[in-house]
């Protein structure tokens, strides 16, 4: 009878036991996933126009951020040749809107807080799509 108990409570460890395990490493595996996902949220941001783009003959800056639910500016509009920088304002780009991407140019970049710059020429002259990886956040590029 002592023994019957003894053999159940025994079990009964070890599969707290096992439930510990498989608990422990969900969470682990949950912890790796979201390591690596940039969400889907999209946040509000601040005023429409509030990221200026700053223009020279050669170069073109354009702080790169978010208004409205969107990317701000929504319209960028470079020259042919031009070297384009766009600096992604950390405090409004949120979730997946850091996962930046013109497909169309083959580009694509995930800004974070250590690398918030994207450089690259001005291609020929064009209408190019520029979004979020999941499209959500949309705007376009304009070369003249
Ligand atoms: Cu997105």
């Amino acid at each position: 009878m002592a023994e019957e108990i003894k053999l159940k409570k025994s079990h009964l460890i070890g599969i707290i036991g096992v439930a510990l395990i498989a608990i422990f490493v969900l969470v682990a595996i949950r912890n790796v996933i979201s390591k690596n996902d940039v969400g889907t949220e999209l946040v509000k941001g601040g005023n429409v126009g509030e990221n200026q783009i700053v223009d020279n003959a050669d170069f073109k800056t354009i702080n790169l951020g978010i208004a409205n639910y969107n990317y701000d500016p929504e319209t960028i509009t470079v020259k042919e040749g031009q070297k384009v920088k766009i600096i992604g304002n950390m405090n409004q780009l949120q979730g997946c809107l850091r996962a930046f991407t013109i497909p169309k140019l083959g580009i694509s970049k995930v800004f974070n807080n250590g690398d918030n710059i994207l450089e690259f020429t001005a291609p020929k002259k064009g209408t190019y799509g520029f979004s979020c990886t999941m499209g959500m956040g949309r705007g376009t590029l304009i070369v003249e």
